[in-house]
């Protein structure tokens, strides 16, 4: 049998539904070279291992922290996971002494469910609080949830649904004053953030730990995230020991884990940071604004892209023809048509998508 061999993977010219993207050329061939390589064994892989404190140090400059600690983890999710991981094991440490471990974090409803996933295997309890008018959280809404429990506050920079950057500074300051320490989740929009006015990074506010994921905007291959923290502490809170192995410890969530996200990663990021991010984040920043304006001419209802991701209101029969025509779109839990503008969408495809749209709208 031959069942691989026989079929190819998906094309990506009518995929407009995923973070992900097709990896750089630099970041494909790393990616095969390390393949075997296992940076969860650093003694063992040691070239591996040196490249991921290239990775995380790069990682550093794109988020604005000189001397970053952290690690290439396994997507968005193990990096959410982590973070809250990291404050409910600090807070405990904290609380030991007065003998409190009722923990809980507050987000905003627009977190990604990773969070969920985390606050659920860790035992803490989730605060979700509401967004305002243009899907940010609400800052009253933080301020009246968080209180003497509070572990952790989560911001994010740039929204699954509609790509908004939370008011990061305010909401670090919110989390300070509680106690609480503060992680944001750029997952997908730290590789473009840097290029913008929004304020999200280390150096913009003195949040403590971040998510941001190569293998979203960075182009580099699935699996590549990132965690970084501004505190060795934090990486530390997550350290068990490895007695069988030359290191002593390890923080990451899986063991033994993929050197070709770490290798593509850095492969990526030497090709294309900053300046080839900087030209993919305004072609698709254009696109995104192209599209949102070709909806709004239809008449159709449309968020404003504040960054590469356009929403707009579809009907469902809509939204199902241009499925049928094998369009890969996805929905908000709104029902609104979700378009990511990542670096394989070109403008030749959302012509097409709206050439598909028109047809069956007619
Ligand atoms: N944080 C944010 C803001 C995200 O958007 C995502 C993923 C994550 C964390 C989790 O990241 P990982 O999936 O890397 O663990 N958001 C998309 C989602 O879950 C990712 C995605 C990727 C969607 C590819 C579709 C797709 O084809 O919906």
């Amino acid at each position: 049998m031959q069942r691989v061999r026989e079929r190819r993977p998906q094309e990506f010219d009518r995929v407009l539904s995923s973070m992900c993207t097709e990896p750089h050329p630099r970041a494909h061939e790393a990616a095969v070279d390390f393949l075997a390589t296992n940076p969860g064994d650093p003694e063992t892989y040691q070239t591996v291992a040196e490249l991921e404190e290239e990775a995380v140090a790069t990682l550093g400059e794109i988020t604005g922290l000189d001397d970053p600690y952290g690690y290439i983890a396994s997507g968005g999710t193990e990096a959410n996971i982590q973070a809250v991981h990291a404050a409910r094991n600090r807070a405990d440490a904290a609380g030991d002494a007065i003998g409190n471990n009722d923990h809980n974090i507050v987000a905003p409803t627009s977190v990604h469910f990773s969070v969920t996933k985390a606050t659920e295997m860790l035992g803490v309890d989730l605060r979700t609080v509401p967004v305002d008018d243009d899907y940010r959280a609400d800052l009253d809404a933080v301020q009246a949830a968080v209180d003497d429990d509070t572990a952790l506050v989560i911001g994010v920079a740039g929204s699954t649904e509609y790509g908004r950057v939370d008011p990061i500074s305010a909401m670090t300051d919110i989390a300070r004053d509680a106690g609480a320490l503060m992680h944001v989740d750029a997952s997908w929009g730290g590789f473009v953030l840097p290029f913008t006015d929004y304020e999200w990074s280390f150096a913009d506010a003195s949040i403590d730990s971040m998510a941001i994921d190569p293998h979203k905007f960075g182009q580099a291959p699935v699996p590549a995230g990132g965690l970084l923290a501004r505190e060795r502490a934090t990486v530390d809170a997550l350290a068990v020991e490895t007695p069988y192995l030359e290191s002593t410890s390890q923080a990451t969530l899986t063991g033994t884990r993929s050197g070709a996200g770490v290798a593509g990663a850095v492969a990526a990021m030497d090709e294309l940071w900053a300046a080839g991010y900087r030209q993919q984040y305004r072609e698709q920043q254009a696109n995104a604004e192209w599209l949102a304006s070709e909806l709004a001419a239809r008449g159709i209802d449309v968020v404003e892209p504040t960054l590469p991701l356009v929403s707009a209101s579809l009907s469902p029969a809509t939204f199902d023809a241009l499925r049928e025509a094998d369009w890969r779109i996805a929905r908000t839990a709104d029902g609104d048509l979700r378009v990511v503008c990542m670096p394989h969408v070109t403008r030749a495809s959302l012509k097409a998508f709206l050439a598909d749209l028109d047809r069956v709208r007619s």
